[in-house]
């Protein structure tokens, strides 16, 4: 009800707010699923970067090894739900992007969790280190993983979506902008 009442006003929205918003009502095109919500703090960056882009996203916590059948179905039932992209991050012995690679031909990005032990190299070994077949893309470690894998997400998307194109340009002419700008005193 609520979608149809902003459709019927949509006759005085800009072109690019109409864009916006037939993104914004799509269903989740990128599932950023964690291991365990002590990987939130950490992996709401993602979330944060795919909102800044409009991006419909899910986040979930899926354990590989505790819930090992929800990682399964989450990932094999993915594309036919829509979602076109897929985050995992996990620590420790972090599993969890492979084995929804296993179950999907949907990309896959592996963040590591900085962990307790090993300070995440085991968390980035145990996902990047897939075996040929299964490709996992593994970005780095922590929080500079977690917004790499959302701008990494934003960019496959943007290859069939030019607005999201356009919102790449932007983000890195701002980027630019800013180490320009920059005097140190
Ligand atoms: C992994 O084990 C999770 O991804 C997390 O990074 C790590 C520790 O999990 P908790 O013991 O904090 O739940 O499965």
């Amino acid at each position: 009800m609520a979608a149809k009442k902003r459709n019927s006003k949509s006759g005085n929205k800009s072109k690019s707010q109409n864009q916006q918003s037939a993104i914004s009502n799509q269903r989740s095109l990128v599932a950023v699923i964690m291991g365990s919500q002590s990987d939130w703090d950490t992996m709401r960056n993602a979330s944060e970067t795919l909102t800044q882009f409009g991006v419909p996203h899910e986040c979930k916590v899926i354990s590989a090894h505790r819930s090992p059948a929800l990682a399964s179905d989450f990932a094999s039932t993915a594309e036919q739900r829509g979602v076109e992209v897929i985050i995992g991050a996990a620590g420790g012995a972090a599993h969890l992007a492979g084995v929804l690679a296993a179950h999907t031909t949907l990309p896959v990005l592996g963040v590591p969790m900085r962990s307790e032990a090993l300070n995440g190299l085991d968390s980035l070994l145990a996902t990047v280190q897939m075996p040929g077949g299964i490709p996992v893309a593994t970005l780095a470690i922590g929080k500079p993983g977690a917004v790499n894998a959302a701008l990494f997400a934003v960019a496959i998307l943007a290859n069939s979506r030019p607005e999201l194109r356009r919102k790449l340009h932007r983000f890195r002419e701002v980027q630019e902008a800013k180490i320009r700008a920059t005097v140190l005193t």
